[in-house]
């Protein structure tokens, strides 16, 4: 493979670590733990995991095994820079407990365990990844670990390893059955230990012990240096308005944070949509408004922020997707085998409910199909793939027709639609995300050592400067509560989104009329690696919004 000279010079970077785990390290137990809430239902299903103490990491004697042992590693769900760094930090970190211990990949994501896919991790290739962003070094997958069947397979697959532990590096619903895994094996006295890290671009996977999921810091970085050279451009030519949806598939954590580091005109905050029960059209009066204003004043240009969940958001859309789900799911092969989208979106207007059918048809054909497009192994909506940049565009221009002919517009509207995701999902980690990666991968080998399963490796202090990071491990149940899902209520790790009584949300609503009205904007540039710390090492703006 022919390397960047930047990715040369990125090999030799030693990330920085909590002081604590520099030299000998010693586990100091807190205390015991509840559940976020539901505690008796999740206590009665996790009994071998519910209710551990937080652990932390000091400085001092070990009481880590020293016997050789082998663990398995899984990269689970979408990229978030840094993810070669968690598994440079484990392989490192179990290294140094015992030269003889043993890193395995399971290749593709889970999926991997379960068909015995897996490549030893070797000092050769475990260098050759070190900083750079992506997740191909064992790649990643989407299959849920869920089914018993799946569980027992995977064990037989360790034990034929003489695998003793498994680190889960993934989101929320990864972490959820990494704990559900964890107590399986606990109840069967199984001998695999299993350990989660908190992975996602989407920051949606925080808590009061996980201070922000890997990834969120790079992928934020990237599209705000993306939406800066964006308005460079904008306030340059002045005669577009550029509408940029992020990615995120629930959360506007991303838009949140880009918005906070590069002041656009319009940020839309979808929890913020659910709160006040905006409709579609209140979304687009909002946006039009702005677009109507600006052009008397700075002229007919600016941008739009857009997080990529918004639709399932908006109260009568959120419905209307959850009855497509059920209907989808319900009458898979029947829709499959309808031949025409026209043909296919009459099918499902009949079956749905007087209000929903409503809402559907009068949405524009291509946005109707997009809605219709297969769900994920979870579930979810694609969200990725429903274009709603170009559908608020071309609602924007229809209602500044409108009010252009009542005399309450008098500009010119062209506009451009972008989506950030994927650009951002694989970037070359931000000295943040090498470093917090690094630690959270040589926490889990902390976690492994001391015998521990069913924990998420934690980090916390992150505004700090990296060697007062604070290291540890936090049980996953203490994450937990219940919810509906699929019409059945489950364990699982409540989702962060935007809080709007928090610091950032607040940040933003503080500045974000003046930011409509003027051209304000800031342009971040580039990621950099090389240079002073405040350009260099800074963290996000929600995380030190975060810790005032
Ligand atoms: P994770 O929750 O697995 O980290 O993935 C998040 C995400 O990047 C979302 O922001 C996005 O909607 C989705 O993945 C896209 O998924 P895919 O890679 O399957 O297109």
């Amino acid at each position: 493979m022919i390397k960047s000279p930047l990715q040369i010079a990125r090999e030799s970077y030693a990330p920085k670590v909590p002081a604590a785990l520099k030299g000998a390290v010693k586990s100091v137990q807190g205390k015991n733990t509840e559940s976020v809430a539901d505690q008796a239902d999740i206590k009665k299903l996790f009994p071998n995991t519910y209710g551990m103490p937080i652990l932390t990491f000091e400085p001092g004697d070990s009481s880590a095994t020293s016997e050789a042992i082998a663990v398995g590693v899984i990269l689970s769900g979408g990229q978030a820079p840094g993810g070669h760094n968690v598994i440079s930090g484990i392989y490192d970190g179990l290294k140094s407990l015992n030269p003889a211990n043993k890193v395995y990949g399971f290749l593709g994501g889970p999926g991997g365990l379960v068909d015995n896919d897996y490549l030893e991790l070797t000092d050769d290739i475990v260098d050759h990844y070190r900083n750079t962003g992506g997740f191909d070094i064992i790649g990643s997958g989407r299959t849920k670990l869920e089914e018993t069947a799946q569980f027992d397979k995977g064990l037989e697959n360790c034990k034929a390893l003489g695998i003793n532990a498994l680190v889960i590096i993934g989101g929320d619903d990864s972490n959820t059955n990494a704990c559900v895994l964890a107590e399986y094996y606990l109840a069967k006295d199984a001998g695999v230990q299993v350990i989660g890290c908190p992975k996602t671009i989407d920051g949606d996977l925080k808590n009061e012990m996980i201070e922000t999921s890997f990834g969120f810091d790079t992928a934020c970085k990237v599209y705000s240096e993306l939406i800066g050279n964006i308005q460079r451009d904008a306030n340059s030519a002045k005669k577009y308005w550029h509408f940029i949806k992020l990615m995120g598939r629930s959360a506007s954590h991303i838009g949140l944070e880009c918005a906070l580091q590069t002041q656009p005109n319009v940020t839309i905050i979808s929890e913020e949509v659910e709160e006040k029960g905006l409709t579609l059209d209140e979304v687009v009066t909002d946006i039009a408004n702005v677009v109507a204003a600006r052009a008397e004043t700075e002229g007919n240009f600016g941008t739009v922020l857009i997080p990529e969940g918004l639709v399932e958001f908006i109260p009568a859309m959120k419905v209307l997707i959850s009855e497509l789900n059920d209907l989808l799911a319900h009458n898979e092969a029947e829709v499959n085998a309808i031949e025409t989208d026209v043909e296919k979106r009459a099918f499902v207007a009949a079956k749905l409910t007087a209000d929903s059918a409503a809402v559907f048809t009068s949405l524009p054909d291509g946005f109707a199909n997009q809605l219709m497009l297969d769900r994920d192994p979870h579930g979810n909506v694609q969200v990725s793939m429903i274009e709603t940049e170009k559908l608020l565009i071309d609602m924007v221009a229809a209602k500044l027709k409108a009010m252009k002919a009542e005399g309450k517009y008098v500009g010119k509207f062209a506009a451009q639609g972008h989506f950030f995701g994927y650009e951002g999902r694989c970037a070359a980690p931000s000295n943040f995300d090498a470093d917090y990666c690094y630690s959270l991968g040589t926490t889990a080998s902390l976690l492994i050592g001391e015998g521990k399963s069913g924990y998420m490796a934690s980090v916390r202090n992150l505004t700090a400067p990296a060697d007062q990071w604070i290291a540890g491990g936090v049980p996953v149940t203490m994450m937990m509560n219940m919810e509906r899902r699929h019409g059945e209520m489950k364990p699982v790790i409540q989702k962060a989104l935007v809080r709007l009584d928090g610091a950032p949300y607040k940040a933003l609503v503080a500045k974000r009329d003046e930011w409509a009205k003027t051209t304000s904007f800031v342009y971040p540039g580039p990621i950099q690696y090389f240079g002073p710390s405040e350009v260099c090492d800074q963290p996000t703006k929600t995380l030190m919004e975060e810790s005032k």
